[in-house]
């Protein structure tokens, strides 16, 4: 039974809201109707609340009844209208890269690039395009956690002069097949099983590794995504990459090859896997809430991006062919040039209207942009405008405002079709027409395919130059610091644990004997499993391949604090000096200070101070921040070491390898959590405010790297 009855007999006389008593709120006219309920009214600032077609309503809390307590009445058009609406509120979710996070931002572009593209946005130094970017995992449904061991998308759209560019690409620069025609495989493989609905938003079950284990092409890809590339800890520390090798195309017609990177500003850095799972839990939103709160408090991401220019002559000398989308080109072998910068400025307005209705096409290119023959971009060509019209039901999409050109103006034949917004004029809907209206062609200015040439029978057929599945895989391996090594082998071993096929278990291994034998050996031991043949491979390993340095993450890091946070646990009585210059430290260094509180209503600090909390202990655990520190009084450091979530807080800091600054008081504390005895150079001395600054300088090297072989052994 519901607090109030709304319905009963004491307030029939006023079901049509009459009776209801206006109360003000602030600056608010409120109603309280006679059920209690308090809403707001229309008068000054405040809109008339209307029907869909622009009717006034009167009530907006109480249905059309015959009698308070009677039947409701199929008359009432305002409820049914509000009802409809809401059961048709959701649109199918995207197959992959359901769950996204967009903002909108801009590119500028650093240099003329018109000597090798006369595509528009990179005409002039300075040229700012508005973009809109959407960051996405890949397997995991809508409502899914952000901390997946997944790919990342990196969607970019330029609303450029000459049209929308879309340059659709992940956080890795290879994929996990070499023909789109495996895509839908691939995809069914890496969701929940079909007969029981999960595991949600991860790759460790026996499907998706009887897939990888019988296609030996995911290897290099498969290296990647158990790499900590497939757990950034934020969305702005993360690289992009438009993986497939593009074409640019200048004024004169001439053709450069081009692969797109993405360089973060604040460099990389990735979470821990046992800080990913916890994040999962602490906060699903962890990468939404990261963006949305860098833009909303003016620290707005940026990377650069980058290109690796090459001609033919380039391409037919390289070892593996530029065409075949499970290889990269090192960037020792071909640097990249920085071209310009994309900056995120402005979050959305409405994350249905624009994360949710934005439509990616790779498709969408502009003069001066083409495709190449990669079987991958050829069939994503195809599955992107295929795909949006599934998901946002008519073919005028393009006419959502997060999908129409901004930088130009568009006319066209086209027309109708479902929620068509667009009221054509005249009589001419064809061309040529002698009405003289209507827009035409332009073969000057218009997109011109470069007539690159093709021959060949039909043929369904792999091409030999694509054989090689191993080489890039042990190259990548191999440029991994060992520390990273150790997480590749680490990764494979918690989803190898997951398949419960042992058979699946071993046939993967059988293929990291052709990557390398240490991890192989590494994975088989501890799994507990023995070495098996290495797999049968269409072409040997090359042992010649160099490491290639720009693949770490480690060997890359940023040297800098920038754009992090320390989370400081608190208590009563903490030192109000200490406090003062931690957070003048970190805001000096560009990053950010969150006081974790026993209670969110905050802390009397040492000076009588007040300090508010920006989240509770249990809200606030370690792994949401980069580092922590721990300013805690005497009897603070004793009451929080009887708390199970400070002693977490302590302990996961410690096991995640953060930096931690603490003075004696934390003692208790760091014994309780188990770490007293264990305390080394990442443990640092933050009792006095010339503290404060050494202790963020020593943050810069993000992790205390040098302690990973003392709290993990299996
Ligand atoms: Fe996608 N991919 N993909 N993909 N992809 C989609 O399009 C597809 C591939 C990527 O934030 C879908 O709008 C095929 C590579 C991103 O809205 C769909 C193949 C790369 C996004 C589709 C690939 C990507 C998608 C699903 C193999 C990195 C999210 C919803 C040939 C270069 C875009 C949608 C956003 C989304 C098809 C492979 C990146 C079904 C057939 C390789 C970032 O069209």
């Amino acid at each position: 039974m519901p607090p109030h009855r709304h319905g009963s007999k004491d307030v029939a006389s006023n079901s049509n809201g009459g009776g209801r008593k206006t109360v003000r709120f602030g600056d608010q006219e409120l109603a309280r109707g006679q059920g209690g309920e308090v809403h707001q009214v229309a008068g000054g600032d405040t809109p008339v609340l209307t029907t869909n077609l622009g009717t006034p309503v009167s009530d907006d809390q109480n249905s059309l009844r015959a009698g308070a307590r009677g039947p409701s009445l199929l008359e009432d058009f305002h409820f049914r209208e509000k009802i409809f609406h809401f059961d048709h509120e959701r649109i199918p979710e995207r197959v992959v890269h359901a769950r996204g996070m967009g903002a909108h931002g801009y590119f500028e572009s650093y240099d003329s690039l018109s000597d090798i593209t006369r595509a528009d946005l990179f005409q002039r130094k300075g040229e700012k395009t508005e973009v809109f970017v959407r960051f996405s995992t890949v397997a995991g449904n809508k409502g899914s956690a952000d901390l997946p061991r997944d790919v990342r998308g990196f969607a970019v759209k330029f609303y450029t002069k000459e049209g929308n560019w879309d340059l659709v690409g992940n956080n890795m620069p290879v994929f996990f097949i070499q023909d789109a025609i495996k895509f839908p495989d691939l995809i069914h493989a890496a969701k929940q099983e079909p007969d029981r609905g999960f595991p949600q938003a991860q790759t460790a079950h026996d499907n998706f590794w009887d897939f990888i284990s019988l296609t030996p092409e995911s290897m290099h890809m498969i290296m990647w995504a158990m790499s900590d590339r497939a757990i950034p800890r934020s969305l702005r520390f993360m690289e992009g990459f438009g993986v497939h090798t593009f074409r640019f195309v200048n004024a004169e017609g001439k053709s450069t090859f081009v692969k797109f990177h993405w360089k973060p500003r604040l460099g990389m850095q990735s979470v821990v896997w046992n800080e990913a799972l916890k994040i999962n839990g602490a906060d699903p939103d962890f990468h939404r809430r990261d963006l949305w709160d860098a833009i909303q408090t003016g620290d707005y991401p940026e990377w650069e991006l980058g290109l690796q220019l090459f001609d033919q002559d380039f391409a037919d000398k390289f070892g593996f062919d530029v065409l075949d989308p499970t290889k990269i080109i090192p960037e020792e072998e071909v640097p990249v040039r920085r071209v310009g910068r994309l900056v995120l400025d402005r979050v959305v307005d409405n994350f249905f209207a624009e994360t949710e209705q934005v439509a990616f096409c790779t498709q969408n290119t502009v003069p001066g942009i083409d495709f190449t023959d990669d079987p991958l971009l050829q069939g994503r060509n195809f599955s992107y405008l295929d795909t949006q019209l599934k998901r946002l039901g008519s073919p005028n999409f393009h006419e959502i405002p997060v999908n129409q050109p901004r930088g130009c103006p568009f006319h066209n034949f086209q027309r109708d079709g479902h929620m068509r917004m667009t009221v054509n004029r005249g009589r001419a809907n064809y061309q040529p027409n002698s009405w003289g209206q209507g827009p035409r062609e332009c073969p000057e200015r218009g997109f011109t395919t470069h007539p690159a040439r093709v021959e060949g029978e039909k043929v369904r057929l792999r091409p030999e130059s694509f054989a090689d599945h191993y080489s890039q895989a042990r190259q990548f391996y191999i440029s991994q610091t060992e520390i990273e090594q150790g997480h590749i082998a680490a990764a494979l071993t918690f989803e190898l644990s997951k398949v419960e096929t042992p058979a699946i278990r071993t046939r993967m291994v059988s293929h990291l004997r052709n990557i390398d034998e240490g991890l192989a050996k590494k994975v088989a031991q501890s799994l507990r499993l023995e070495l098996p043949e290495p797999a049968p491979a269409a072409m040997p390993t090359r042992m010649d391949l160099q490491k290639s340095p720009a693949l770490s993450i480690i060997l890359n890091g940023p040297d800098s604090f920038r754009g992090r946070k320390v989370g400081a646990l608190v208590s009563d009585g903490a030192d109000a000096e200490v406090l003062k210059a931690l957070k003048a430290a970190l805001e000096k260094e560009g990053a950010m200070l969150k006081i974790v509180a026993p209670m969110i209503g905050g802390i009397k600090a040492s000076d009588g101070s007040w300090i508010e909390g920006d989240e509770k202990i249990d809200g606030g655990p370690s792994v949401v921040f980069d580092a922590v520190a721990l300013v805690l009084s005497k009897d603070g450091g004793e009451m929080l070491a009887k708390e199970s979530t400070a002693r977490d807080f302590v302990a996961d800091a410690f096991a995640h390898l953060k930096f931690i600054g603490c003075s004696d008081e934390a003692a208790p504390l760091l014994k309780k959590a188990g770490v007293f005895e264990d305390r080394d150079g990442g443990v640092l001395q933050l009792a006095s405010a010339s503290d404060a600054e050494p202790f963020v300088a020593a943050c810069r090297k993000l992790r205390f790297w040098e302690r990973e072989s003392k709290v993990k052994q299996v």
